[in-house]
């Protein structure tokens, strides 16, 4: 008797560690899978997809996040893809065109670019947010180091909720639009507001430099 239990217990350690190793190949795949695709997008404070692959890009099974982070959820189970590549967020030939190529209400999937990807990144609700105060600096990761002919960043108007309330352009206002940016991993914007308190969306297009290449970026924050 004792032999035997200690037997099943000796086969559950392998098949635990025959599954840890299965998986991770797994894991190197997906890691390395990043770099063949890297563009850029704004880590801090995170845009949507950036902060859902953050926090949960290593633990994307877990059915806490339901509860924990619904954001986060509905976009992994709408495609799981929209966070592997964060750094994929942009639309071509758009020629400064925003506001024309962008619909009311699809301004966070950038207009429902790569054939719908990034569509829950439009989702209304209680996405996580960065505390930030007035003044803060936006920080740009570019793998691929684009540099950009510039940067306009918007942000949602005082009384605007994204909780309940999907983003269109009227919503927002512009805070800051820079000159060109050379070709880097990290690039940093500040931006300067006033009169906000509590959640809001920080809008950020960023024209690329290498080709007519835009991304538009969605990050929460709560003006504290
Ligand atoms: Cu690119």
């Amino acid at each position: 008797m004792e032999n035997k239990t200690s037997q099943s217990t000796r086969n559950r350690g392998w098949l635990a560690r025959a599954f840890v190793l299965a998986a991770v190949p797994l894991l190197g795949l997906t890691t390395m899978a990043a770099p063949a695709s890297a563009h850029g997008s704004i880590v801090d404070p995170a845009s949507r997809n950036y902060g859902c692959w953050e926090r949960w890009g290593d633990d994307h099974l877990n059915p806490d996040m339901e509860q924990e982070d619904p954001m986060c959820w509905q976009a992994w189970q709408d495609n799981p893809n929209a966070m592997w590549n964060w750094n994929g967020l942009y639309r071509n030939n758009v020629g400064g065109d925003h506001q024309g190529q962008i619909p009311n209400g699809t301004l966070c999937s950038g207009g429902n670019t790569e054939g719908g990807r990034y569509d829950s990144m439009d989702a209304v609700g209680p996405w996580k947010t960065t505390d930030v105060g007035d003044d803060f600096t936006l920080h740009l990761y570019d793998g691929a180091q684009h540099g950009a002919d510039y940067f306009q960043v918007y942000v949602t108007e005082q009384g605007f909720d994204p909780t309940t309330q999907a983003l269109g352009w009227d919503d927002l206002e512009l805070v800051e639009r820079t000159g060109s940016y050379p070709p880097a991993a990290d690039s940093y914007i500040p931006v300067s507001t006033s009169g906000r308190s509590g959640h809001h969306i920080v809008f950020t297009i960023w024209q690329a430099s290498h080709m007519d290449q835009v991304y538009y970026l969605c990050s929460d924050v709560n003006f504290t």
